[in-house]
């Protein structure tokens, strides 16, 4: 499985983050990076999400930057040479992703770049990096949960205003227009982010609509099909220090679905 690593930096630590973190990452810029399979989409981001209970380590990838991940992911970033010295960790801090939510970070690309991390009760610990970016234009899961947090903000622990940025367009498909997420999502009348097995199928709708009929409507690729613009995109990214090539280790890619 190739992912793109999407290095979100953190702009401003939440304060139960800043009470755990000190000056544990020794001046080094931090990033929450996060794993996608859909790099055309990032212009649509409109927040981070991370799982409450995951336990996530501050790694170093160098003298200069620091990731936060989970350690399985850090292990394989190490191993692919992504992260300095190869094969080898530095761990410089462990944080809960309770205390992360509420934190500031840039999302690179993104039309509204200054966006926070949220809450998201299915995020998976054993995929990607365990820190998800958050496309609710485009992304049936992102659209539900961010649906759920604004309608329950004190029940998710959640300032409202972290949860403010609406769904921007960035794709259209000739079946669900210029939303597809949330058309996807009405069309399957999905009610909470608890209806794992239709937003599953959602995401499966919702995938290859976009990859085999969109159209960018954003960026520098405006009017080329998704699957022209992907690799372009991702390749912008990478060139620009944004984001790197990630591939997930063999043998433990588990789907949402189960
Ligand atoms: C941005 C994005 C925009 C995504 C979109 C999807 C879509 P797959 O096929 O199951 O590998 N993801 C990544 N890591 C995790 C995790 N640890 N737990 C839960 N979800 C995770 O799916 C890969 C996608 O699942 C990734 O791509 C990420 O969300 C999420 F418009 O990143 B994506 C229709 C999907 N659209």
């Amino acid at each position: 499985q190739e992912y793109t690593g999407i290095k979100m930096e953190v702009t401003e630590w939440s304060s139960a983050a800043k009470e755990a973190l000190g000056d544990k990452a020794g001046g080094r810029k931090v990033f929450l990076v996060a794993a996608t399979l859909r790099p055309e989409t990032m212009y649509g981001q409109t927040n981070c999400f991370v799982g409450t209970s995951i336990k996530y380590g501050v790694f170093a990838a160098n003298d200069k930057e620091a990731y936060v991940c989970t350690l399985r992911a850090a292990r394989s970033m190490a191993f692919q040479g992504i992260i300095t010295p190869r094969g080898n960790i530095e761990k410089l801090a462990e944080i809960e992703g309770s205390r992360i939510v509420g934190t500031k970070i840039d999302a690179p690309f993104a039309i509204n770049p200054q966006v926070y991390v949220l809450p998201m009760d299915n995020v998976i610990a054993t995929k990607g990096t365990g820190v998800v970016t958050s496309v609710p234009s485009d992304s049936p899961d992102d659209f539900q949960t961010l649906t759920d947090l604004r309608k329950k903000p004190e029940f998710y622990k959640i300032d409202p205003s972290w949860a403010a940025i609406d769904p921007v367009p960035v794709i259209s498909t000739p079946t669900y227009g210029e939303m597809t997420a949330p058309a996807v999502v009405k069309q399957l009348k999905i009610q909470s982010q608890k209806d794992t097995k239709q937003l599953a199928e959602a995401k499966e709708i919702a995938y290859k609509e976009g990859f085999y009929n969109g159209t960018m409507l954003v960026g520098a690729y405006k009017g080329l099909s998704v699957q022209e613009a992907k690799v372009k995109v991702r390749d912008d990214m990478i060139k620009e220090g944004k984001a790197f090539a990630y591939a997930e280790p063999e043998g433990v890619v588990i789907s949402r679905s189960g």
